[in-house]
């Protein structure tokens, strides 16, 4: 419709335009308020966690901004409650394993001197037991196959054989140990080293495992004792294991120190 020269106001508009303008002028008003405010509460936040203090166990975490860390903690606590500590993981018909499992991760495993390894046991700070793989292998043997997860990408389906962790705590009487909040492994020239959660640790599925595809560990996969945890990624499955302690502090965790989550757990 041709606009009428009576309906056009003083700004060159019909009254009908003039309205769509200012609402679009609103509009626009009201958008760049909300862009202006978001912007200044992300920088607000930004600001805040860059200037929060480090978390402070140094060692065993990766020195993130506390909030980051309470948040990591905060899912670590919810899995732990959430998560049925004896749920078991799949396990597979032997055939199913690879024949060949993968080796991954050479951290502390490198000396080829094994032969006077012993299981140090740290029973408390003055009392240490030695145990040997042949006294190990006495004790009631564990097997099953599992879908190995490593956090770099990959899985695959390997065949495990040791003690379960908590029959090995009964043995040696170490019950009174086990009430407390942590396990920590580490090799025997302490290159690589993890820190376990108590219940993951008891779960009936941890191993300290000395047989894969139903042979002695080779060197690369462990040999002569290594960590099998289904619950957990790959990184806590500490292979050579030299010591072991018991401790209500988070021990030491190679991979927790460069960032990763402490729990790790599936
Ligand atoms: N001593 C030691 N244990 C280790 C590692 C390592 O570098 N050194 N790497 C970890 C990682 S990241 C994975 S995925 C598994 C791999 O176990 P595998 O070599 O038997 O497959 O071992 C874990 N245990
Ligand atoms: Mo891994």
């Amino acid at each position: 419709m041709e606009k009428q020269p009576e309906d056009i106001n003083s700004q060159g508009f019909t009254d009908v335009e003039l309205y769509d303008k200012t609402k679009v002028n609103r509009r626009t008003f009201l958008s760049s308020l909300t862009f202006v405010a978001g912007s200044a509460l992300a920088y607000w936040g930004w600001d805040k966690l860059y200037y929060a203090p480090k978390e402070t166990i140094a060692d065993a975490t990766a020195g993130a901004r506390a909030p980051l860390r309470q948040v990591l903690d905060a899912n670590g606590h919810v899995f732990k409650g959430v998560v049925d500590p004896n749920l078991l993981a799949p396990t597979y018909p032997k055939y199913k394993a690879a024949p060949k499992p993968r080796v991954n991760g050479y951290l502390g495993i490198t000396d080829k001197k094994i032969d006077n390894w012993q299981l140090n046991v740290n029973k408390s700070t003055s009392e240490t037991i030695q145990i040997s793989l042949n006294e190990l292998r006495k004790l009631p043997k564990t097997e099953f196959a599992f879908e190995f997860k490593c956090v770099e990408g990959w899985s695959q389906i390997s065949y495990w054989g040791g003690v379960k962790f908590s029959d090995f705590v009964q043995h040696y009487n170490l019950t009174k140990q086990a009430q407390m909040a942590y396990v920590g492994l580490h090799t025997p020239d302490k290159k690589y080293y993890v820190g376990i959660d108590m219940p993951s640790a008891m779960h009936p599925q941890t191993l300290l495992c000395y047989e894969v595809s139903g042979k002695l560990l080779s060197s690369e996969h462990g040999a002569p004792l290594r960590l099998i945890i289904p619950t957990k990624y790959g990184i806590k499955n500490l292979k050579r294991i030299g010591t072991l302690f018991f401790s209500n502090e988070r021990p030491p965790d190679y991979w927790a120190e460069l960032g990763y989550d402490y729990f790790s757990g599936l």
